[in-house]
C-alpha cells in the first residue's frame, strides 16, 4: 500500500474522525478504540494511510466544529492517564516543586515537556483510546478586537498570582480570517504579564481541552521537567519563580511538537522591569508571530503543521492581528519617550525591528538598564527572544514600525506609531 503523508493537521483529524465513525459502525463499539499512533508519520494504527480523498471529503462534510482542527491527538493523549492518577501526580509534583524537592521523577515521565518523552507517549499503541469530542463554534460571532499594546501597570503587590486556562477558541485575526486558535486565556498572544526583578510569580495552568498543554516561561530559572510538564484535560500544573533579570521574555506552551503548539497560538510576553525604574516613557509590548493556515472549514481556518515546517507563513503580525496598528495606530505625543518591549514568538522567523523615520536613542543589549546601545536603526529580535527599544518623539508624524525583512512586513508585521502635536 502506498504510504502518504498528511498535508495538514485537519487531515489527521479527518482521518481519525472518519475511521472512528466507520469502525464504530462496523463493530458497534463506541468507546475505547485506538484512533492514532504517530510513530510512523502518515500511517494510522492499522498501517493505513491517513490521507485519502474519501477521508478528506468526509472531513469537509463533517467538520462543523472548531475542535476538528486536531481533536483526535488530544483525545488520544488525554486517554493516557486516568484523571485521578494525574491529579495526584500533579499535586505531588507541585508540592515537591514548592518545597524545592524532586519527588516522583518516574511518575512525571508521561507529562513533562521533554519532546522525546511526549513523543514516546504518542507512539505507545497502548495509549490513545478515546472518542473525539467536538465543540460548536460560531466563527461569524468572533469579532475583530484590537489587542491593546500598552504595558499593563505594575501591581503594588510583590507577588503575582496567575491562574490561566489552556483554551481553544475561534479567533478573528483580520476582517476575513478566523483561526482555530489554541490559546492561553482565549487570545493570541496570551495576556501580557508585567512584574519586577525579584517579584514572585505564582503560576497555575489548568487545561480545559483534550490536547495536552504546558507552560514555559523564559523569565524563570526552574527545572523544566517538573514545572513545564504537560497536563491533560482537567488537570493543573502550578509553579513559582522569581525573575532574576529584567527584559522582554517569551512564554509559550512547550508540549511536543512545540512547533505545533507555538504555531497554533500558545505564546505571549512577560515583561520584567528592573527594580530601579527606567526613565518615564509610554511603554508598549509588541509580540511578533507567524500564522500558517489551512483552508477554511465552515468559516474557520485550522493551523497547518506542514506549512509550519515549510516556514513560509501566510501572515505575520504584531500582537496576533496582521496590520492591526495600521488600521488602529499606537498614539503618543511629541516629546514622549516611547519604549517598545518587542518579543518574538516566531515560531521560526527573526524580527528586524525598525521604526521608519526614527532612530532608537537607546536599545538594551541584555537586561535594562545595563548595556545600553545608542543610535540604533534596526536590531534583530530572534525567535524566542525579546529586546527593549527606546526612542524620543521629537517631531509629529506617522511613523511605521516594521519588521524590516519586508517579506514579513508585507504579510502584516507592520503598524503605525502616530506622534500627535
Ligand atoms: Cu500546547
Amino acid at each position: 500500500m502506498r504510504k502518504t503523508t498528511p498535508t495538514r493537521l485537519s487531515d489527521l483529524a479527518a482521518t481519525m474522525n472518519t475511521r472512528s465513525t466507520e469502525e464504530q459502525h462496523e463493530s458497534g463499539d463506541d468507546h475505547d478504540r485506538p484512533l492514532l499512533v504517530l510513530g510512523a508519520p502518515g500511517i494510522d494504527a492499522s498501517g493505513n494511510p491517513l490521507t485519502s480523498p474519501s477521508n478528506r471529503r468526509a472531513f469537509l462534510a463533517r467538520a462543523s466544529t472548531l475542535s476538528l482542527a486536531l481533536p483526535g491527538i488530544g483525545a488520544a493523549l488525554a486517554a493516557c492517564a486516568p484523571d485521578g492518577q494525574s491529579s495526584r501526580r500533579d499535586s505531588a509534583a507541585s508540592a515537591a516543586q514548592q518545597t524545592g524537592g524532586r519527588s516522583g521523577e518516574d511518575s512525571l515521565g508521561l507529562h513533562n515537556s521533554n519532546s522525546r518523552l511526549d513523543t514516546a507517549v504518542l507512539r505507545d499503541p497502548g495509549h490513545g483510546a478515546s472518542s473525539a469530542t467536538t465543540a460548536n463554534s460560531d466563527a461569524a460571532a468572533a469579532a475583530l478586537r484590537r489587542y491593546d499594546p500598552a504595558l499593563p501597570p505594575l501591581s503594588a503587590n510583590r507577588t503575582l498570582r496567575l491562574n490561566w486556562r489552556a483554551m481553544e477558541v475561534p479567533l478573528r485575526i483580520q476582517a476575513d480570517t478566523v483561526v482555530a486558535a489554541w490559546t492561553f486565556e482565549g487570545d493570541i498572544p496570551g495576556p501580557i504579564v508585567h512584574c519586577r526583578v525579584g517579584d514572585t510569580v505564582e503560576f497555575t495552568l489548568t487545561n480545559e481541552v483534550a490536547v495536552p498543554h504546558s507552560m514555559d516561561f523564559h523569565a524563570a530559572q526552574i527545572d523544566p521537567k517538573v514545572a513545564f510538564r504537560s497536563v491533560t484535560k482537567g488537570q493543573s500544573v502550578t509553579f513559582t519563580f522569581r525573575p532574576k533579570w529584567a527584559g522582554a521574555f517569551m512564554y509559550h506552551c512547550g508540549t511536543a511538537p512545540v512547533l505545533m503548539h507555538i504555531g497554533s497560538g500558545m505564546y505571549g510576553a512577560i515583561i520584567v522591569s528592573p527594580r530601579e525604574p527606567l526613565p518615564p516613557a509610554k511603554e508598549f509590548v509588541l509580540v511578533q508571530s507567524e500564522f500558517y493556515l489551512a483552508e477554511s472549514v465552515n468559516g474557520v481556518r485550522p493551523f497547518d503543521y506542514n506549512k509550519m515546517l515549510s516556514t513560509l507563513p501566510d501572515y505575520m503580525a504584531f500582537n496576533g492581528r496582521p496590520n492591526q496598528y495600521i488600521d488602529n495606530p499606537i498614539r503618543v505625543k511629541v516629546g514622549d519617550r516611547v519604549r517598545f518591549w518587542v518579543v518574538n514568538c516566531g515560531p521560526t522567523h527573526p524580527s528586524a525591528f525598525h521604526v521608519v523615520g526614527e532612530q532608537f536613542d537607546t536599545m538594551y543589549l541584555g537586561a535594562p538598564p545595563g548595556t545600553p546601545i545608542r543610535g540604533v536603526q534596526t536590531w534583530d529580535v530572534p525567535p524566542g527572544g525579546g529586546m527593549c527599544f527606546e526612542l524620543v518623539c521629537d517631531v509629529p508624524g506617522e511613523f511605521p514600525f516594521v519588521n524590516h525583512a519586508f517579506g514579513h512586513a508585507q504579510k502584516g508585521a507592520i503598524g503605525f506609531l502616530v506622534v500627535e502635536p
